[in-house]
């Protein structure tokens, strides 16, 4: 059988974690794309240089031309500019936005076949600008927020409660930035619920909602700490485990930023739910019952998001 081959559009920070993982994971032969001639060659060269140490085949490949990302079966998109301290998320949206522009004809050009999954912020109006330019089906274009977020979440429970990581499952919905919805009713320890082990004295709530509000803080904490960029091990770590629920056909549930047509209340855009990914791309929407808080949390959420792609509609016709 012949090996997947995975393109990673952006060959910076995120990039190239992205194509050290998917080399140790053996997840196909990898394609690292830039517009800055060099630095995906060298970088896929530097890779493939570790291989015969760590023990894993691919071939590692790097070009400046998007004929590079010919029929590939995944598509990350880290390309564009990521904030530095003081920006926010929603600061990048005017360069980015062209960006995507010119990465979303590439990948009509030359994967059309692909899931693609954006990475590059503000994430919610960014993965929507991708999928119509690209033209693929909704279904085949998600968008990597939640897993991190909620990564963030269970790493900062587990500190806390002095339990594994693995024990920890956490729930973040809505759109990626400070309106990010961290549902403590659906996030547990080994199945336990937050609200209940506040109620065993495992912790407090006002402990528990410093964690909230360090979660939604997680992206601007790493940017305060680093100055010269955003975080990129965690996020590149948490793109690799959405390739590889499609590309294994694993069928995780994990939260993405998916197209929602009606669920939540939300139609034609994009926001953070909890999706399943399986060979078909994102194969179902999981749709719970929130509480009339948790429902006026998520509502300030969409209506952020819909205020940035607005933007990007204005952005987009007027480049047109
Ligand atoms: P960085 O290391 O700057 O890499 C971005 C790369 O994109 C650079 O190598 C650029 O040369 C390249 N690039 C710029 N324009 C183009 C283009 N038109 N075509 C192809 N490549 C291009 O940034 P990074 O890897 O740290 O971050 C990448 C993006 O991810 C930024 O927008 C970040 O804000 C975003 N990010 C998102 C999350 C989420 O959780 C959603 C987390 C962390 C970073």
């Amino acid at each position: 059988m012949a090996r997947n081959k995975i393109a990673l559009i952006g060959a910076g920070q995120i990039g190239g974690t992205l194509a050290l993982l998917a080399g140790l994971k053996e997840l196909g032969d990898i394609t690292l794309f830039d517009v800055v001639d060099g630095v995906p060659q060298g970088k896929a060269l530097d890779i493939a240089e570790a291989s015969p140490v760590e023990g894993f085949d691919a071939v590692l490949k790097g070009g400046s031309d998007y004929s590079a990302i010919e029929g590939a079966d995944v598509v990350i998109v880290t390309a564009g500019v990521p904030r530095k301290p003081g920006m926010s998320r929603d600061d990048l949206i005017g360069v980015n936005t062209k960006v995507m522009q010119a990465v979303g004809a590439g990948i009509k050009q030359y994967a059309p076949n692909a899931f693609v999954i954006c990475i590059t912020n503000p994430l919610d109006a960014m993965v929507g600008v991708l999928r119509e330019v690209s033209g693929l089906k909704p279904e085949k274009v998600v968008g990597m927020a939640g897993v991190l977020d909620s990564a963030r979440f269970r790493y900062f429970l587990a500190e806390e409660f002095k339990v594994s990581v693995e024990d920890v499952t956490a729930f973040v919905l809505g759109g990626h930035g400070d309106t990010m919805v961290p549902l403590a009713r659906y996030s547990t320890v080994a199945g336990i619920p937050l609200p209940d082990l506040v109620k065993m004295g495992w912790t407090s709530q006002e402990k528990l909602d410093q964690i909230i509000q360090r979660t939604r803080d997680g992206g601007a904490e790493i940017v305060g700490l680093l100055k010269t960029g955003s975080a990129f091990y965690a996020p590149a770590s948490s793109a690799i485990a959405m390739a590889e629920s499609y590309l294994r056909d694993k069928k995780r549930v994990l939260p993405c930023a998916a197209y929602l047509t009606g669920q939540y209340g939300v139609s034609d855009f994009y926001i953070g739910v909890p999706v399943v990914i399986g060979a078909a791309g994102v194969e179902r929407i999981v749709e719970v019952q929130f509480t009339a808080d948790e429902k006026a949390a998520f509502d300030k959420s969409v209506a952020a998001v819909k205020g940035l792609v607005e933007t990007t509609k204005k952005l987009m016709s007027s480049a047109a």
